[in-house]
């Protein structure tokens, strides 16, 4: 029946989730802030705009931070909320609406519930209306011991819709300081919300130039504020003796909502294809920073947003093979033949991208190849076609039919 045929789904794909065997545990222990970046995207990460750096925080951290460059969102209509799911339950989005608002009272197995287990404690923190994609419901089923939101913290940078990330960040390391260790911490920044347009101090502006005025030009400055914010916290962090045992992590949620192709090419000195300028708007960054500087450098093979979960707990000890999550371990090395699938049925492996069409007939799609970004035979694609739908059907499954707990014979 379909019960037993998703767990051996889950049972074959069981390697696929667990890391190298060298390192599980080998951060044991540590803490966990995980920072979840409002429409950041990654096409300007260690960019220049006039000569000034777009992320210079960024830049910094990466030198001794895993960086996947190479790295999909994986969210459909619920946006924020479904790369939050995404990140935190390795569950794919809904065809449509948000499994935060249609799915709250169902079982998830989640970082926070995992890692309460194991005796962490775990906080969300969102500085806006926590009734927002029904979070405060949501979050009780996640496992969390408590959600700061908007009432939680002094409005003492008001910017944007809210609260400014940097406040937003500093006060949130202030109630992690009051936090027994180990602690798992999730944080949803706000300001880079569209529409873009923050009334910055001059010395939070970037020169933008040539995009002065547009929104395009709001849009760098916004994503340039948040890398300050982000460079202050982990100053902070470093200053009062949480980074040392911190597996720290960053990733953009979702696309900027805007279609820029002719500005980004400006932005990037080369014309943009139809498909490069696709590419870029299903890309964000993910950077993992571990205590020790430890594994450091650029990986270059795909991954997406459903990955995070079980990358992160075989490095604190948890055999990600245990539990029915639909991503891989981004440290398995490429050859486990990684598949990263996206909620349109999309999807990649890194050698070929295919793109449905409309109409959701295989042979519509394009297919493309990597390596020459030109069209192929859409043939290239069949096998990860059919791969690719049979994930979404599980994920959909286990959510809409609340099958997690069945799953563990419960
Ligand atoms: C508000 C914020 C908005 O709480 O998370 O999310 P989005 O509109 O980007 O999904």
């Amino acid at each position: 029946d379909r019960l037993s045929e998703i767990r051996g789904w889950f049972e074959d794909n069981r390697e696929a989730r667990m890391g190298p065997p060298e390192l599980l545990g080998k951060y044991e222990g540590s803490n966990v802030i995980t920072v979840q970046g409002e429409a950041f995207m990654n096409f300007f990460v260690g960019k220049e705009l006039n000569g000034r750096p777009i992320t210079p925080n960024l830049d910094k951290l990466r030198e001794d931070s895993l960086y996947f460059g190479n790295f999909y969102h994986q969210t459909g209509q619920g946006r924020t909320s479904d790369a939050d799911l995404g990140a935190n339950a390795s569950l794919h989005p809904l065809p449509s609406g948000s499994v935060f608002i249609r799915y709250a009272d169902n079982a998830f197995d989640t970082m926070a519930s995992v890692l309460k287990e194991r005796g962490y404690a775990a906080n969300v923190y969102h500085a806006y209306d926590g009734s927002f994609w029904n979070r405060s419901r949501m979050y009780k089923e996640m496992g969390y011991d408590r959600f700061y939101d908007e009432q939680d913290y002094e409005i003492d940078e008001p910017l944007g819709w809210s609260l400014g990330d940097r406040s937003f960040l500093d006060q949130s390391v202030g109630f992690m300081e009051e936090t027994p260790e180990p602690f798992y911490s999730f944080l949803i920044t706000l300001s880079s919300h569209h529409p873009y347009n923050l009334a910055l101090k001059d010395e939070d502006k970037l020169d933008v130039g040539e995009f002065e005025g547009t929104t395009f030009g709001d849009y760098l400055q916004s994503v340039h504020y948040l890398d300050s914010a982000l460079g202050g916290m982990v100053e902070r962090l470093k200053r009062d003796g949480l980074w040392e045992n911190t597996i720290f992590v960053f990733y953009g949620d979702h696309d900027y909502s805007l279609d820029e192709r002719e500005a980004a090419g400006r932005l990037l000195g080369r014309e943009l294809s139809a498909f490069d300028y696709e590419q870029m708007m299903a890309q964000v960054p993910l950077l993992i920073h571990l205590p020790d500087g430890g594994l450091a450098g650029t990986y270059d093979e795909p991954g997406g947003q459903l990955d995070i979960m079980p990358t992160l707990l075989p490095l604190l000890g948890i055999d990600s093979g245990d539990y029915d999550l639909m991503g891989s371990n981004l440290l398995n090395g490429a050859d486990r033949g990684r598949l990263v699938v996206l909620r349109s049925g999309a999807f990649t492996d890194g050698k070929i991208y295919y793109a449905p069409s409309a109409d959701g007939v295989f042979e519509n799609g394009v297919c493309y190849d990597l390596k020459t970004r030109q069209k192929t035979d859409v043939e290239r694609a069949r096998a990860g076609y059919e791969e690719a739908a049979k994930r979404l059907s599980i994920s959909d499954d286990v959510i809409t039919r609340d099958l997690l707990p069945p799953l563990k014979g419960k």
